[in-house]
């Protein structure tokens, strides 16, 4: 019997150093050990052996039992980390790899490139490029710009106010890049030739206006500024955009903080002004108008150099011009783009037209 123990020890022995696998081992463990073992079966009918052979059956046959237990244990522990290295091999992610299928690699967002745009052109100008606070408070969006408490001017505007029970109405989301005029001319002297582009907030959403949308400010202010220079800079910065055969036009408007206020817009550059097409038909640009409308601009009220006159700004020693537009409008125009919104939406198969 103790023979036949020591031959089960050497097979099992043999079947577990071959156990290739979690599930090899567990079948090599009930095969030898499993309560149907041959082994189990000797433990167990050991009190009917003669009483000579219990003690070596019993001592053999534990020992067997033991040793075996132990060799499975340890070749448990060892199959398990061999499973997963080898799974950890097999399913490593290389996480520098190109996506599948390859996409190519992104570009500048339109808007983004029209506003660099601008801002070469008016770099070219000798303009320095500045940014401001898009949460603005109520005085440099309002107040400084010739909006005293109550002015209807204010209400032209739909303004997101950021409020708490402390400041109400005092903080807001610029409705426009105006404000930084203030802010620039607070901390430089003039001369001053700037610009601002930057995001701007209103409560509006159609095809051609949306809640957040751009806009470039321009501010130029030193002696004997007149309405001619900003009509000179307007019409030179226009035809970079649009084309050297552009004219502009101005028409007379209302600003708070420009006196007198204009609105400018520019002839159309698909009908080249004349407003209608070559096979006679009406120009869909700029419908039959034959000019299309860019933005505001007029000569800086000198109630807004009282707000910085400690800063340099005598009114009757200088003068300005201001003028402000939106970005999306002229990429809309420039890419023939008839929702502004689309530039938003960022759905790759639209934006990716304009790399
Ligand atoms: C202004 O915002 C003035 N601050 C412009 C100005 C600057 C006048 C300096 C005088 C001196 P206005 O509200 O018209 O003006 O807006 C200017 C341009 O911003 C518009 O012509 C339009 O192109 C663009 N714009 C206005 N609201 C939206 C909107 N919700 N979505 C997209 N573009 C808009």
């Amino acid at each position: 019997m103790v023979e036949r123990i020591e031959e089960i020890e050497a097979e099992a022995k043999a079947a577990i150093d071959a156990a290739g696998s979690a599930s090899d081992l567990e079948e090599a463990r009930v095969r030898y050990l499993g309560r149907k073992a041959e082994l189990t079966g000797i433990l167990r009918g050991i009190a009917d052996l003669p009483p000579d052979q219990r003690g070596p059956v019993g001592s053999t046959g534990n020992k067997v039992r033991k040793a075996l237990e132990s060799l499975i244990e340890s070749k448990v522990d060892g199959l398990k980390n061999a499973e997963l290295e080898k799974s950890l091999a097999e399913d490593r992610i290389d996480v520098t790899l190109p996506g599948s299928p390859a996409r190519a690699v992104g570009h500048i967002h339109p808007i983004t490139r029209t506003r660099r745009m601008i801002e070469d052109v008016m770099i070219g100008l000798g303009y320095q490029v500045m940014e401001g606070p898009e949460v603005e408070h109520d005085y440099y969006n309002f107040t400084a710009l010739n909006h005293p408490e109550g002015h209807p001017a204010r209400m032209l505007q739909d303004t997101f106010y950021v409020e708490d029970d402390e400041h109400v109405e005092e903080v807001l989301l610029r409705t426009h890049t105006s404000p930084m005029q203030v802010r620039a001319m607070e901390v430089n002297r003039p001369p001053l030739f700037m610009i601002v582009p930057g995001k701007t907030y209103r409560r509006d959403s159609d095809a051609t206006h949306s809640p957040m949308f751009h806009q470039v400010e321009g501010l130029a202010v030193g002696e004997g500024i007149t309405l001619a220079d900003l009509k000179g800079t307007l019409l030179a910065m226009l035809r970079e955009i649009f084309g050297p055969d552009r004219q502009i036009r101005m028409r007379p408007h209302f600003f708070p903080f420009t006196e007198p206020s204009v609105e400018f817009d520019v002839s159309c550059f698909r009908c080249g002004g004349s407003g209608a097409l070559e096979d006679g038909s009406r120009c869909g640009l700029c419908k039959g108008i034959g000019w299309i409308e860019l933005g505001g601009a007029g000569m800086v009220d000198p109630n807004v150099f009282g707000f910085v006159a400690e800063a340099g700004y005598d009114p009757d020693s200088v003068t300005g011009f201001a003028f402000g537009f939106g970005i999306e409008r002229i990429a809309m125009l420039r890419h023939g783009v008839g929702d502004l919104r689309l530039f938003f939406d960022n759905d790759v198969r639209m934006l990716e037209q304009f790399s």
